[in-house]
């Protein structure tokens, strides 16, 4: 897979050397760029945004510089993700999705956002998406990228050392996962539950099951909703 990424803060994406990124890119299963938007602005401000028409708080980022620094980028088998807190929900089935993509192409905006028209231009020419990490607010796309392809990468084919492992996790089958415990079987007065103990795999397996309802009703009642 091939990523693009492009912000006003590339330096941000130097973590993507450490960790689980930088095994992906050792063993090649990942290629990723990141451009500093600003190299595409002109004149001697290198400007990148401006009032927003209509009023209200806050810049805008301009269409022009980041047409300038797209068009290079995309091509009609390109996915364009435009991280906002006012795109759709991604999931681990967004994730699962754009793993099998062959080039991602990150647009890192400032929240108050990229001139709409950048969205509506690129649509016509490849797949865009516009999509948030939660309900929440943060300053820019960058932090949200890395979240979003920590998800992505991990779930290429040939990452994960034992693919068993993602199978079970939380949001794979739409459960929180069950919990876990290692030794020693005591720690502070505190037991690993009897039945892990068994040997018994119907019952541990029933019982972690159970063990993922309750947790999800308890922390996720919306999960369980559909
Ligand atoms: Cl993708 N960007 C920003 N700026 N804030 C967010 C977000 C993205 N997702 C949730 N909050």
């Amino acid at each position: 897979m091939k990523v693009d990424i492009v912000s006003i803060f590339p330096e941000v994406f130097d973590v993507l050397n450490v960790s689980l990124m930088g095994k992906a890119a050792a063993q090649q299963l990942v290629e990723v760029n990141v451009h500093q938007l600003r190299d595409y602005a002109e004149g001697v401000h290198k400007s990148v945004d401006d009032t927003p028409y209509g009023g209200g708080a806050g810049m805008v980022m301009t269409p022009d510089v980041w047409g300038t620094a797209l068009d290079p980028l995309l091509t009609p088998e390109s996915v364009l993700i435009v991280p906002t807190p006012a795109g759709a929900r991604f999931s681990q089935q967004t994730a699962a999705q754009l793993a099998g993509a062959d080039h991602l192409v990150f647009a890192c905006g400032r929240y108050e956002g990229i001139d709409q028209r950048v969205v509506e231009h690129y649509s016509q020419h490849t797949t865009v998406m516009e999509l948030s990490i939660g309900d929440f607010v943060i300053n820019g796309g960058e932090v949200a990228v890395l979240a979003m392809l920590e998800a992505i990468v991990r779930l290429i084919p040939g990452f994960m050392g034992n693919p068993e492992s993602l199978v079970e996790e939380s949001h794979e089958s739409g459960l929180l996962e069950y919990p876990s415990f290692t030794k020693p079987r005591s720690w502070r007065g505190l037991e690993v539950p009897e039945v892990l103990l068994s040997g018994n795999h119907e019952a541990i397996r029933q019982w972690r099951e159970d063990q993922s309802r309750a947790r999800t009703a308890a922390m996720r009642p919306d999960l369980l909703e559909d």
